[in-house]
């Protein structure tokens, strides 16, 4: 009997490097998150103690170079992501915001004053970074946010509403997205400016162990140096959606793994009609398609993974990586939910809380409709959206 990272030999196709990084990886999450996942999914509760031991073990803005980051490998981080997933979608959501999304924006965009004033402290886990694009009403057409940046006397003055803001709570430093009569510019906001309001949207029944918010902006004033100088226009905001998207791609196949060993060990273990159900051919079937599905997700994860160290990996290439990732991760939860049958609704398995979250996976960083549309676009040359 072979698990399933072993049939293939897919770690043939990883160096020494990548799987020190990814079993490090698995250890933290096995050892310091999924004791507790179950118990912190069921009470809304984010583990904000783990943060400083995250940074500590250099998982935080992993991918990036300089200002005490780990300047890792973009397969190793892929991979990193893949093992925090398989925990849970709200801890891989945490690495994205913090690593991929506000670090990401400060590396590529800030003054170097703003990279040294935040890079070490966010990459050390000292401070939590956000990162402030989506509206209620511009969820999937940022470039219809209603958020305003005025230049007043010595300031910038920024009000709106922001809506899905990952960890906007518990942050010291919000990105934020904001129109300006030169067009949409980021932000950084400290979040103790008066002004800047963030309430936890509590009604969540996904990614119950992370924090989305609600946002507003106030009549919100920072410096005129709040300004990240070279963020200019929407393509910056979306360049950090990109990296995003890439852990995504990788970690939701950590989603999808767990439910497949769930559904194998319990395949197992069950019997019916006199024998295992995993002797029954129907019960064979889906195994076998959920494998094979998983190991065409982690060939897709790989390639996508090598284009990005190359520093050649396009935006339409990511839309064809989470659209089909997330898709399947979401078609093994579920498949593996009908093989444990009644059990696979208890919390006693992570399958249920695994499905409950790839659906927020599915909508957050382009939804599936999105990437359908982005692969659309590409094949016709003519955008539907
Ligand atoms: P358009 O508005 O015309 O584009 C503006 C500029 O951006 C460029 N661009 C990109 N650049 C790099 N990478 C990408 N993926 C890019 N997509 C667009 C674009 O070329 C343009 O540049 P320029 O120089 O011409 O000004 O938009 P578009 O027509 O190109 O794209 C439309 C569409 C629908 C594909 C895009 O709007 C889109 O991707 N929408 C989805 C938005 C999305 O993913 N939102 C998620 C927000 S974050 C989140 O969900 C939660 S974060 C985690 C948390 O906080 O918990």
């Amino acid at each position: 009997m072979a698990s399933p990272d072993e049939l293939l030999h897919l770690d043939d196709l990883l160096t020494d490097e990548e799987r020190s990084w990814r079993d490090r990886a698995r250890e933290f999450a096995r050892s310091r998150i999924r004791p507790h996942i179950d118990e912190d999914f069921e009470n809304r509760h984010f583990r904000r103690e783990l943060v400083g031991e995250l940074g500590a073990a250099g998982f935080l803005g992993m991918h990036l170079q300089g200002y005490g980051a780990a300047g890792a490998g973009a397969v190793s981080y892929g991979l990193a992501c893949l093992e925090f997933e398989a925990v849970d979608s709200g801890w891989r959501t945490f690495l994205s915001v913090q690593g991929s999304l506000a670090m990401t924006a400060i590396s590529s965009f800030g003054s170097e004053e703003q990279k040294q004033r935040w890079l070490p402290a966010m990459a050390a886990g000292e401070a939590i970074g956000c990162f402030a694009l989506t509206e209620a009403t511009s969820g999937s057409d940022p470039a219809g946010m209603l958020t305003t940046a005025v230049r007043d006397g010595d300031g910038w003055v920024l009000s709106g509403h922001k809506r899905w803001i990952g960890l906007a709570s518990v942050a010291d430093i919000a990105v934020v997205w904001a129109k300006t009569d030169d067009g949409v510019r980021g932000f950084l906001v400290e979040t103790g400016t008066p002004g800047f309001t963030a309430t936890p949207i509590d009604t969540k029944l996904s990614m119950r162990a992370s924090i989305q918010c609600d946002v507003v902006l106030d009549g919100c004033r920072v410096p005129l140096d709040a300004v990240l100088p070279a963020a200019t226009g929407l393509g910056a905001a979306f360049s950090c959606l990109n990296k995003a998207r890439f852990g995504i791609i990788w970690g939701v196949m950590g989603a999808a793994r767990a439910c497949l060993e769930a559904a194998i060990d319990r395949s197992l273990t069950r019997e019916s009609f006199g024998r295992p159900i995993g002797q029954t051919q129907l019960v064979q079937q889906k195994l076998a398609d959920m494998f094979v599905e998983y190991e065409k997700g982690m060939l897709l994860a790989l390639h996508i993974g090598r284009l990005e160290e190359r520093h050649a990996l396009a935006p339409d290439q990511l839309s064809v990586g989470k659209l089909n990732n997330v898709r399947q991760a979401i078609s093994i939860a579920s498949q593996a939910r009908s093989i444990l049958a009644g059990d696979g609704i208890t919390s006693e398995f992570p399958v249920m809380r695994h499905m409950a979250n790839l659906e927020s996976v599915r909508t957050y960083e382009g939804t599936d409709e999105i990437h359908t549309l982005v692969l659309g676009r590409a094949l016709t040359g003519l955008a539907a959206f």
